[in-house]
């Protein structure tokens, strides 16, 4: 147990294909961890608002073409320019909810097929990152996520694309992710992630460590 300081903030991750209802979800428990006086913050990568991440947002507008592996290595160090950040809020007791995270690097990279950036490869070089203490999946199947009001024009946005993303999301979870059918509705499945939310909070706040990537 924890002798000193404050209470650590937990950290919130939550992942699924695109449209699958992650940023509704983010909002809504964003909400609700305020109200109840939980100090939190809501992040998303990529984090399209630094250098890296800019380069980002125009690969993934197709502005800019960048190989598989070098787009890969910006995502990740999207995520290690935000490392110290991240550990200083956890530490300070804020909670961290995040709208992708590692596991959307590894589930969108190893989908592409690329002998050499496999998902035993894309763990890898997410070490030294702090690990969720909560993955919430939202599971969706791509058919019904390009029926809710069609995909944008961004890379990735294409149906055949997510059945594999979603393919690789499945060999990635593993019983600590909580994986909720995401064809629900929005009210239902705010409640079941608070239940979740909850609980880890009150484990970090009672001195569990925060895991590390890949763990
Ligand atoms: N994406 C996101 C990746 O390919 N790798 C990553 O490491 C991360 C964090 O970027 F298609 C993809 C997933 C998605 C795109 O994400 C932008 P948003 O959440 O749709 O903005
Ligand atoms: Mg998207």
């Amino acid at each position: 147990p924890a002798l000193a300081g404050p209470r650590r903030g937990a950290l919130i991750v939550f992942e699924g294909i695109d449209r699958c209802g992650k940023s509704t979800q983010c909002s809504l428990l964003l909400e609700s961890l305020q109200k109840q006086g939980v100090p939190a913050e809501l992040w998303r990568f990529p984090d399209r608002t630094t250098l890296i991440g800019g380069l980002i947002n125009e690969y993934l507008q197709k502005k800019a073409s960048l190989n598989d592996a070098a787009v890969h290595m910006l995502f990740v160090a999207n995520r290690h320019e935000k490392r110290d950040e991240m550990l200083r809020l956890l530490a300070g007791g804020t909670t961290l909810v995040l709208d992708r995270y590692s596991y959307s690097g590894v589930a969108y990279t190893a989908a592409k097929g690329v002998p050499h950036l496999g998902p035993d490869f894309c763990r890898s070089v997410e070490s030294g990152l702090p690990a969720a203490d909560l993955v919430v999946y939202l599971d969706l199947d791509p058919e019904l996520s390009a029926a809710r009001g069609g995909f944008g024009g961004e890379r990735y946005e294409k149906l055949e694309f997510q059945k594999k993303v979603r393919s690789q999301y499945g060999a990635l979870a593993d019983g600590r992710w909580l994986r909720l059918d995401a064809s629900q509705p929005a009210e239902l499945l705010q409640a079941q992630v608070a239940a979740a939310v909850q609980r880890v909070v009150e484990q970090a706040a009672a001195g569990e460590q925060l895991g590390q990537l890949w763990d």
